[in-house]
């Protein structure tokens, strides 16, 4: 096992990383900005290095100057967390030459599954069921059209280097294909580096269902079931939980059967998902997949028991995974929100300093934040997110409910007043939600 990581990452998913190397013993290595020079992660790790102004193009994705800290520190291992360079190949590539192990898959799979017009091609290879549409760049605005039109609107346009919904529109007709298509591909183009589009046929009422992977260096995967992720505003996943209402066990067997397919077929590693739309009719289609540990991971391992970060270090460390398919048992039920600091009537961040923190009990919380923290413009306004279990389902929304009216923060605005008005909605409650909830129900 690794002797000391250096974690490239701040805020909840820092603390959650430190938690688990501090429990096996492992050394840690913070690195933050200047607006983090007294955040929680910065004084939590064993070691901490100022890396750079508090801009995240200064400090958390300045590659060169993380790679430089690992080694002074003498790390072995960088976790990268979620979001920043989570994904980002080249800083998996530079690692690598570095002699310095990154906690995730390989730097020509994130770079393959980044691409999700070639997560499409591997996924129809390894006859994994992908939404109808093309697996192609589109050209110019004529060959978009006609694709468009064979597919049959409505259509999803989608950039290839998007993925969470950047980049992503439903267009109902021609007209608005024409109006929508440049500009979303110079969008693109500015934004990842990278104009490719596709088209994919609109999928409705769909659920919004992701599979756990683990996968050794050894040849061996093994699914950890499904999140139901189908409560989003604009992109943003708001209540997750495991496992899906929506699933009976002989589907839920076949999605994770799919799932562990896929990851074999193109070699994977580490901790990943794959995410799939599953439709009314119970068809399900692979959507992309995500090559790191995700936010709302907490939820899998409430119900199986096992501790993702844990695996994921055991992983890369070149350990074999000590359990197979059918020792991973669910038990219970688990749902996780995710505290933003935003005006919950704009949904505008919403910066300032916390007045007042205090959590209910009993439940668990991932946080990096207290009375007196600072949230600043800087990063993501996710602050916090707060997971509860039950054994039904209805017990867990009965703990949400309560423990959401018993969280109280004060001098920023947050979205627990949406949160609150979601958890006890009958739609919510009745498992009836797709992927246009939100709009559909508050
Ligand atoms: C779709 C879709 C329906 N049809 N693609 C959203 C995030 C990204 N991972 C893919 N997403 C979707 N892709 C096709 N072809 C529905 C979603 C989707 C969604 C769309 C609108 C509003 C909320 C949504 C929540 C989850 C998924």
């Amino acid at each position: 096992m690794f002797t000391k990581v250096l974690i490239a990452n701040r805020g909840e998913i820092a603390m959650r990383i430190i938690r688990t190397c501090s429990r096996l013993g492992i050394k840690t290595v913070a690195v933050y900005s200047e607006a983090d020079r007294d955040a929680p992660h910065t004084k939590a790790a064993t070691e901490a290095y100022l890396i750079g102004e508090s801009r995240v193009s200064e400090s958390y994705l300045n590659i060169e100057r993380i790679i430089e800290t690992a080694k002074k520190a003498n790390a072995d291992a960088i976790h990268p967390g979620y979001g920043l360079l989570s994904e980002n190949s080249r800083f998996a590539e530079r690692c690598k030459q570095e002699n310095i192990v990154f906690i995730g898959p390989a730097p020509d799979i994130i770079a393959k599954m980044g691409s999700k017009i070639e997560a499409r091609k591997a996924m129809e290879a390894a006859g994994v069921p992908v939404v109808p549409g093309v697996s192609e760049s589109l050209g110019d605005i004529e060959a978009a059209c006609r694709t468009a039109r064979q597919i049959g609107y409505p259509v999803m346009l989608k950039a290839s280097a998007g993925g969470g919904g950047i980049g992503m529109q439903l267009v109902q007709n021609e007209e608005a294909l024409r109006k929508a298509y440049e500009g979303n591909k110079k969008r693109a183009a500015d934004f990842f580096g990278d104009g490719s589009m596709y088209i994919e046929k609109v999928i409705e009422h769909a659920r919004h269902i992701e599979v756990q992977l683990l996968a050794d260096q050894h040849g061996h995967t093994i699914h950890l079931f499904e999140r139901d992720c189908s409560v989003q505003r604009r992109h943003q996943k708001v209540i997750e939980e495991a496992p899906s209402p929506f699933l009976d066990d002989k589907l839920r067997m076949k999605i994770g059967q799919t799932a562990v397919k896929a990851a074999k077929a193109i070699g994977y590693t580490n901790a990943g998902t794959i995410e799939f739309l599953v439709d009314p009719n119970q068809n399900f289609y692979f959507l992309e997949m995500n090559t790191r540990l995700q936010v709302e991971h907490p939820v899998t391992e409430e119900i199986t028991g096992l501790d993702l970060v844990e695996h994921q270090l055991r992983i890369s460390a070149g350990h074999t995974l000590t359990f197979s398919q059918q020792d991973i048992k669910r038990n219970g039920h688990a749902i996780e929100v995710r505290i933003y600091a935003e005006d919950p009537k704009t949904f505008y961040p919403s910066p300032g300093t916390i007045t007042a923190f205090s959590l209910p009990k009993g439940v668990r919380h991932e946080c990096a934040v207290a009375k007196d923290s600072t949230v600043t413009p800087f990063y993501d306004p996710m602050i916090a997110k707060m997971i509860v279990k039950g054994q039904t389902r209805a017990e867990a929304i009965e703990k949400l409910e309560t423990a959401l009216r018993d969280y109280r923060i004060e001098g920023i605005k947050t979205n627990l007043p949406l949160l609150i008005q979601a958890a006890a909605s009958k739609a919510f409650k009745e498992g009836d939600v797709t992927t246009d909830f939100l709009k559909q129900h508050l």
